[in-house]
């Protein structure tokens, strides 16, 4: 609509306030250093907002503020509805301000405004609101005893939550992390990535304005090294909630070891295999291959990175593939309104992404189209979506997690065989099966080795499914109500009397 082409968000741009500084304590403060950096716009890689390069010592006062907070109950004592009422009213200035939230989105991030907006802001409201909604339905337990003694298991929230959060679904993993965690009392510091930090701020503001105090959800920009590092190792943090890569995970595992045993919950990287066989609706499984590999360029740890096809139906697949993606997944200027997927993160993502197609065709990987970088002349970091055929699962593209919109499809003969492959990878966060044989479906979902399965489906959930991984894409599950859980823990009183 005229509403929404690119001159109406060029011209809502110039308009725009780019806070990047830390909000601590209720108030956006410099880094102590006075150190600033600058992020390029993965859209055309011009210079975008200035940030705060947080340290150790910016670190420090985000968790005695949030300590402070979580010592004088100022949230955590709270009625609950009243907690309730204020979660919600964060939730609703989510959405009010959903067309500048999408616009901080999509300048950090490059993709499509209107996938920020549609898809981005909704559901990081969603997930406010998903949360606000339990806190007063969060009951505790009596255990049982004997009549003499009553038994009392109250869940009671941790404390100081460290939340380190990845650059792909800033507003969509921020709430993931901050509504489970806020609702259950806790306090939070959140190091959001260095590529991502401005969505983060702003919803830090709206917190305070909705009602939540002081000091309960602070925000400290900066690098892994330099602020996500001295979080992770701090003291006086509770737990370290986590999204980002296996490598990175596994040193936030260490930094808890290293520091005061906190708690660490992980989703991690994900290679996960979608497996057609040849009584599929195919052109079902083209479409959901196409926009599960490709959807936000790749850039999701669950894409649907390797495809399991049935030697018989590999070509056929792959012609409709083809043109799902020409005819479907506009690549543009994320500003326009046709554009389905725009930039990669950044350069040096988009050099590592083109890298490894590189070294993937040397390994002998055969590209059937795209995998191009393209819209160089933008200065932005474009890369086409692309396929590569006749690919075995020992190739570096089928076993590497490659973050880029890059689908490696590998042929094969048996159920057996099929089911193999797709459990022979580090990874388990999600996996799909196409075919229409309900009873293979269902034997093949349950021997399949990841977090979430699709049947006939790619990427479907709502905030009711659990999400996260098997072996090295992590452990501890965002969404559903599950979620509060990590971010609690049971307090047994005991009382004797009679
Ligand atoms: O992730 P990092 P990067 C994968 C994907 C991608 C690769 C690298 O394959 O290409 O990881 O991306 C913070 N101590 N995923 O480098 O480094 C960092 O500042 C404490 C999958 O961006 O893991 C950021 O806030 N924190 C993933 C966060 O960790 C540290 C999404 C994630 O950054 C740190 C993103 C340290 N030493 C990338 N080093 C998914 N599961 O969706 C970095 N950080």
């Amino acid at each position: 609509t005229k509403t929404y082409s690119r001159e109406y968000w060029e011209n809502a741009l110039s308009d725009l306030k780019l806070e990047g500084r830390h909000f601590i304590d209720g108030e956006c403060r410099d880094a102590l250093s006075g150190e600033t950096f600058i992020r390029k716009r993965p859209m055309d890689g011009k210079p975008g907002a200035v940030l705060a390069r947080g340290g150790v010592g910016d670190i420090n006062l985000a968790v005695a503020s949030a300590r402070a907070a979580f010592e004088s109950g100022i949230w955590r004592r709270q009625e609950p509805l009243e907690k309730k009422r204020i979660m919600l009213k964060w939730a609703e200035l989510i959405r009010a301000h959903a067309q500048e939230l999408a616009m901080l989105e999509t300048l950090d991030v490059g993709k499509p405004v209107l996938a920020s907006l549609n898809v981005d802001v909704r559901l990081c409201a969603g997930g406010i609101q998903f949360y606000a909604e339990m806190i007063d339905k969060l009951y505790d337990e009596i255990a049982p005893t004997g009549p003499n003694a009553r038994a009392l298991v109250r869940k009671v929230p941790l404390g100081v939550i460290g939340v380190i959060t990845p650059w792909n679904y800033p507003m969509i993993i921020d709430a993931w992390k901050l509504g489970p965690a806020i609702a259950a009392g806790n306090s939070v510091v959140l190091k959001p990535a260095e590529q991502s930090s401005l969505s983060a701020i702003r919803l830090a503001a709206l917190a305070l304005e909705a009602g939540l105090p002081a000091g309960v959800f602070n925000v400290v920009t900066g690098y892994g090294e330099e602020a996500g590092k001295p979080l992770a190792l701090h003291m006086d943090v509770d737990m370290i909630a986590f999204t980002g890569s296996t490598e990175v995970g596994k040193l936030i595992m260490g930094y808890a070891a290293q520091s005061n045993v906190k708690r660490v919950a992980l989703e991690l990287g994900g290679k996960s295999p979608l497996v057609v066989f040849e009584d599929a609706d195919l052109d079902a499984a083209a479409s959901a291959v196409a926009w599960g590999c490709f959807y936000n360029s790749g850039e999701t740890c669950h894409a649907s990175t390797r495809l399991l096809v049935q030697r018989s139906v590999q070509e056929r697949l792959i012609e409709k593939i083809e043109a799902v993606t020409k005819s479907d997944i506009a690549l543009a200027h994320p500003f326009e309104p046709s554009a389905q997927i725009g930039a990669l993160i950044e350069e040096a993502h988009m050099r590592k992404v083109l890298g490894m197609i590189a070294d993937g065709e040397k390994d002998g990987a055969r590209r059937a189209f795209g995998a191009e970088q393209v819209m160089s002349e933008t200065g932005g970091y474009y890369v086409s979506p692309g396929v590569f055929v006749d690919m075995t699962n020992d190739m570096s593209l089928a076993r590497q997690e490659i973050f880029g919109p890059v689908l490696a499809a590998i042929p094969f003969d048996t159920e057996e065989e099929a089911l193999r492959l797709a459990n022979d990878t580090i990874y388990g966060l999600a996996g799909a099966v196409f075919t229409k044989d309900m009873d293979r479906a269902h034997r093949f979902s349950e021997a399949l080795h990841a977090g979430t399965i699709w049947i006939n489906s790619y990427d479907m959930s709502n905030f009711s499914t659990p999400f996260g991984g098997f072996k090295q894409s992590g452990f501890g599950r965002d969404r559903s109500v599950h979620a509060v859980d990590k971010y609690c823990d049971y307090k047994t009183i005991w009382q004797q009397f009679g």
